[in-house]
């Protein structure tokens, strides 16, 4: 029997053992998948409080669709550990499921993929051929180029020792439609043999398709591109929630027809695009594109538009409030929503910071409501709202994000607590007629004042 016919028949009986490095919002879900599914797992994580919250059920990610779904603790079949090279050797295959942030400078910070290649590739045993895959979003030749001078540099043998792939992670944070059993997946790999037997794996963990579609290339460009397109569409809409305005036009009137044509994609304006993916990865093909000196000017512009739009809302509530006779050195201004998306509790970029950042520095103070955000996630200056029937006196409610909690609010109480009836809905998701007749003053993005 053949390699492939080996694996296949290995992983029909589930004998194939599964290691997950890195055990955050994707690697933990994965790592309970294929628990699920009936696969030994092997989670392993750099901080001692994820593994020990892990090994007594509890969820340590900020995503409410894991909540539930962690296992008992440790049975023969879920192992977790903060030491690869305890877990390494147990394992056929290993998914390594680790940041890529960029850097202060809006460079892709590839440390964390290096730093798990080490501790995974220097644990390897020989003539294993165990299976390494980043699921990290990278740009094109990343993990060939972090990885395969550390298997080099250790004398490992690809075919022999190791092979490595890449499939990218297409996790979508709060949304339990889209989790890692309901996504499809993209296998790239040198050796289509490995590729067809990953394909073979990854179809136990999700229902829907998993394709081999070529080299390692192919697939770290695909998850790139996919957030690339997303931004620019989304900056296409912002830029419109600017133009049209000084048109006399509201944007979202005009998005909503045009999105009866068939081929229309609907995207809507916001205070701006946060996250760990979006407004992250296409500093990557960025970069990648600089490195072969080729312009990236369409992604480049998107990027500028999308960065620009919490600096451009705060202009317009300023003005908002001085037109409403609010004295300039004495306004207040109070976000409904701090994370970055709508039901879940993840402030990773979120335009609210820079929103907030640039109200403060113009002398305004900033109040901020979150039901679903720790205290501590607020940057300093920021006054942290508890409770928001505790608010007072201010002179402008924002709705920064759409959380069902600030979709859903007592409007009515509290324009009684406001000192200025000022209402700004910076994601478009409000009945702006009804609070307007509740006696509310509204306004929104893409809205003409
Ligand atoms: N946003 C807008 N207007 C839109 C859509 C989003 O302003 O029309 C903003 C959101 O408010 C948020 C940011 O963009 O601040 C990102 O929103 P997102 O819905 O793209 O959410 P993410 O960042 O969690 O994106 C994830 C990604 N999933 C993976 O990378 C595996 C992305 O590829 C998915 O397309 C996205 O979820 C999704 O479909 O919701």
């Amino acid at each position: 029997m053949d390699w492939l016919d080996k694996f296949f028949s290995r992983i029909g009986k589930k004998e194939i053992t599964i290691g997950i490095i890195g055990l955050g919002y994707v690697g933990l879900p994965t790592a309970i998948g294929f628990h699920d599914a009936g696969f030994t797992v092997w989670g392993v994580d750099v901080s001692k409080r994820t593994v020990d919250m892990v090994l007594q059920g509890k969820n340590p990610t900020g995503d409410p669709d894991v909540g539930d779904i962690v296992p008992a603790p440790e049975t023969e079949r879920w192992h977790i550990t903060t030491s690869a090279a305890e877990a390494v050797p147990h394992c056929d295959v290993i998914l390594v499921t680790v940041p890529t942030p960029i850097t202060h400078d809006l460079k892709p910070d590839l440390s964390y993929v290096e730093v798990a290649g080490k501790n995974v590739f220097q644990s390897i045993q020989k003539d294993s051929r165990t299976i390494v895959v980043l699921e990290s979003t990278v740009y094109p030749g990343v993990t060939a180029h972090t990885w395969l001078p550390i298997i080099k540099e250790l004398d490992l043998e690809i075919g022999i020792d190791v092979e490595i792939a890449y499939c990218p992670e297409r996790f979508n944070p709060g949304d339990a439609a889209h989790g890692v059993r309901q996504v499809a997946r993209v296998i790239g790999c040198a050796n289509p043999e490995v590729g067809q037997g990953l394909v073979a794996l990854y179809s136990q963990l999700t229902s829907e398709d998993v394709r081999y579609v070529g080299k390692i290339e192919v697939a770290e460009a695909a998850k790139v591109i996919e957030n690339v397109q997303r931004d620019i569409n989304i900056a296409l809409v912002n830029e419109l929630a600017r133009i049209l305005p000084a048109l006399d036009v509201d944007v979202e009137d005009v998005l909503s027809a045009a999105a009866t044509k068939w081929n229309f994609h609907r995207y809507t304006p916001g205070v701006g695009v946060g996250g760990h993916c979006i407004p992250v990865d296409p500093y990557y093909m960025i970069q990648r594109a600089a490195d072969v000196g080729v312009p990236a000017g369409l992604i480049t512009a998107a990027r500028a538009v999308n960065r620009s739009m919490p600096s451009h809302v705060a202009g317009v509530l300023s003005d908002l409030m001085w037109n409403a006779g609010v004295p300039a050195n004495d306004a207040k201004v109070l976000l409904l929503g701090w994370s970055y998306k709508a039901e879940v509790g993840d402030p990773r970029e979120t335009p609210a910071e820079p929103l907030a950042q640039t109200l403060m520095s113009k002398g305004i103070e900033v109040g901020a409501w979150d039901p679903h955000i720790e205290s501590t996630d607020y940057p300093e200056g920021v006054t942290v709202i508890e409770d928001i029937n505790d608010v007072q006196d201010y002179d402008i409610a924002v709705l920064v994000t759409a959380h069902k909690a600030c979709v859903d609010l007592d409007w009515q109480s509290l324009l009684a607590n406001m000192r200025t009836p000022l209402l700004y809905d910076g994601r478009r998701v409000l009945n702006l007629s009804e609070l307007e007749t509740m006696g509310w003053k509204v306004h929104a993005v893409g809205k003409p004042t």
